[in-house]
């Protein structure tokens, strides 16, 4: 099962779990947010058939796989540094990892942190608009496929007053009725 829970509000190391005591979150709670989860058989996704469907009735076409480790990662540090900055997509953040394990962060409604656990075998999408995060965990190591519709653009839009106003962002309020909320 995957776990998510309501961070802490510690500024320590960003890998460790920061969970809130008595704060797990529900996968509904986190699918309200428009946050879906599918198990996969990770071992053999290249030809799994589930996994070919699924990426057939959803069009991610494009497909890569990411190591992200100090020695694996050009620019390690950097890249850890990016990930973990508060951003948004101009399109759905779609990962299935098939190595180590690693945090994706989602605001709520309210702009809480939930913390989404994600290891071998868990394949997560992030809707175009919310706010998110990533880092590893203590172990500093996590593999994943990437996938995505059409040709594939990472760029991460940093959080501001300005993303307030994105259209991706907006989108996103006005499909998950967070009117209202911060
Ligand atoms: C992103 O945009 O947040 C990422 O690509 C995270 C790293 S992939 C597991
Ligand atoms: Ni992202």
């Amino acid at each position: 099962m995957v776990l998510a829970w309501y961070m802490d509000d510690s500024t320590t190391d960003q890998r460790l779990p920061h969970m809130s005591p008595g704060a797990l979150v529900s996968m509904e709670t986190v699918a309200a947010l428009g946050v879906n989860h599918w198990k996969v058989n990770f071992e053999s996704y290249e030809t799994d058939g589930e996994f070919r469907k699924l990426r057939e009735d959803e069009g991610y076409t494009y497909m890569d796989v990411i190591e992200i480790s100090p020695k694996k990662l050009p620019s390690y540090d950097e890249k850890i540094k990016m990930f973990y900055e508060e951003h948004l997509h101009d399109d759905d953040e779609i990962r299935l990892i098939i190595g180590g394990t690693g945090y994706f962060d989602v605001r709520d409604k309210a702009d809480r942190w939930i913390r989404i656990e994600c290891s071998q075998g868990d394949m997560i999408s992030l809707p175009t608009g919310i706010y998110h995060r990533f880092t590893t965990d203590s172990k500093n190591y996590v593999k994943a496929v990437r996938l995505f519709k059409g040709n594939p653009v990472w760029t991460p839009i940093n959080r501001s007053e300005e993303t307030d106003s994105h259209r991706a962002r907006q989108n996103y309020i006005e499909s998950f009725s967070l009117v209202g909320c911060t």
